[in-house]
């Protein structure tokens, strides 16, 4: 992928900017403010190009405008990328401390437009440190009086659609079935104690030796990370990066159904017709997903209590039963189910509110 062809997408607005200093480089990509402010989380990695994460930016800011829709949620997507010049673990505090003042600054000066989030290597300690200087910020610790970790209802909500999708293929509960779940981070790991819970026998893996480790000493069956798409399961939960699935591993992948946290697991166009025509069940990602989404918004900006955030957290089960009705009678794979029911919602709604005042909790 060129540098032009990373620039050239429909979405509204693309920042960059880089700091000599750190060596590391800011993009925020908001892809549409149509439903209310654009939200989505920062994520701090490195990148091969800076094209490469310009465009993993705009895919991700645009499955947060799905997100956002699917779920009623009253906000637009966008997502932030920190391309960093060594991997998070080596950036020396100061660095870090540096990249999150500019990040602020930038955030900043988008007014409003654009609310971010944790994500991948961000954390409510991040969140709290970006507050001091922007109040475009969901995601702060409870001390600070933001939500906190939304991993919890993340998971919770992978949870609930899990129990959905594995009821309409035909699999019944989770008691008994087989679940792999690949990455044991922060909904990974929240994931297995409730597929746990609910008699799952649980399959998992990590790339972190130390997550092994500690998976280990629970009694949790690990599996090498270079054997997971090749392991048999009831259902595969992706929970560590996006572009798992490709038409090739879709065409082979011993799952019944595929049920994660993963953000844009479909690594190409066709991965979820082929999934469909093998009879997997794929949950949509950002279907699935979206408990920490309403666990931020609902908390910081609707005003919610954890029971409202709970109650609609479960609801992504009647979301995704409708998805798989659209799929049935449209006769079209989920994926694409999924996106029509966001369009739907997306164009029937007036054009942006902007500048939600948040309600005190
Ligand atoms: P995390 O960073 O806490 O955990 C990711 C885990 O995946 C780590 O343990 C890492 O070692 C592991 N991993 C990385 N590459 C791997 C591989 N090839 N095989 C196996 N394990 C691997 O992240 P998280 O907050 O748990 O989020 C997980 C995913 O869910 C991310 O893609 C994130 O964008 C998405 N997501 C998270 C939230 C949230 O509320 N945290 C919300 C929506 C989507
Ligand atoms: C995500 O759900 O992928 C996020 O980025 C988390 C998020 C959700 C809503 C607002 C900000 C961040």
């Amino acid at each position: 992928m060129s540098l032009e062809q990373a620039l050239h997408w429909d979405g509204e607005l693309t920042i960059i900017r880089h700091d000599p200093l750190t060596g590391a480089s800011f993009i925020i990509r908001l892809d549409s403010t149509r439903m209310g402010p654009a939200a989505g989380g920062t994520r701090a990695a490195t990148y091969p190009t800076l094209a490469a994460a310009l465009n993993d930016a705009a895919a991700l800011a645009q499955a947060m405008t799905l997100k956002m829709a699917v779920s009623n949620l009253p906000m637009g997507g966008g997502k932030s990328v920190i391309v960093l010049p060594a991997p998070r673990k080596s950036i020396p505090p100061e660095s870090w401390a540096r990249i999150l003042q500019l990040h602020a600054e930038n955030l900043e000066k988008l007014k409003g437009s654009y609310y971010t989030g944790p994500d991948v290597n961000t954390n409510s300690a991040d969140m709290d440190t970006l507050s001091n200087t922007t109040k475009f910020v969901f995601g702060r610790s409870l001390e600070r009086g933001g939500a906190g970790s939304s991993a919890y209802s993340t998971a919770l909500g992978v949870f609930a659609a899990m129990q959905t999708t594995a009821e309409h293929r035909g699999l019944g509960s989770l008691e008994n079935l087989t679940v792999l779940i690949q990455g044991l981070g922060a909904v990974g790991s929240a994931l297995v104690e409730l597929t746990e819970a609910a008699g799952a026998r649980l399959l998992v893996s990590d790339v972190d030796p130390d997550r092994i480790a500690s998976a280990r000493s629970i009694g949790l069956e690990c599996i090498p990370p270079e054997d997971v798409l090749k392991t048999s399961c009831d259902i595969f939960a992706p929970c560590a990066m996006g572009g798992v699935i490709d038409s090739a591993v879709a065409s082979s992948l011993p799952a019944a159904a595929v049920v994660g946290a993963a953000n844009n697991v479909l690594a190409d166009d066709t991965a979820a017709r082929v999934l469909r025509d093998r009879g997997v069940l794929y949950a949509p990602d950002f279907v699935a997903n979206a408990g920490g989404a309403y666990h931020l918004v609902g908390r910081e900006v609707l005003g919610w209590n954890q029971y409202t955030v709970a109650e609609h957290i479960k609801n992504t089960g009647s979301i995704l039963s409708e998805v798989y009705a659209i799929a049935s009678v449209d006769e079209v794979d989920t994926d694409t189910a999924a996106r029509i029911l966001a369009r739907k919602r997306i164009a029937s709604a007036s054009t942006g509110q902007r500048g939600l005042e948040r309600p005190r909790f």
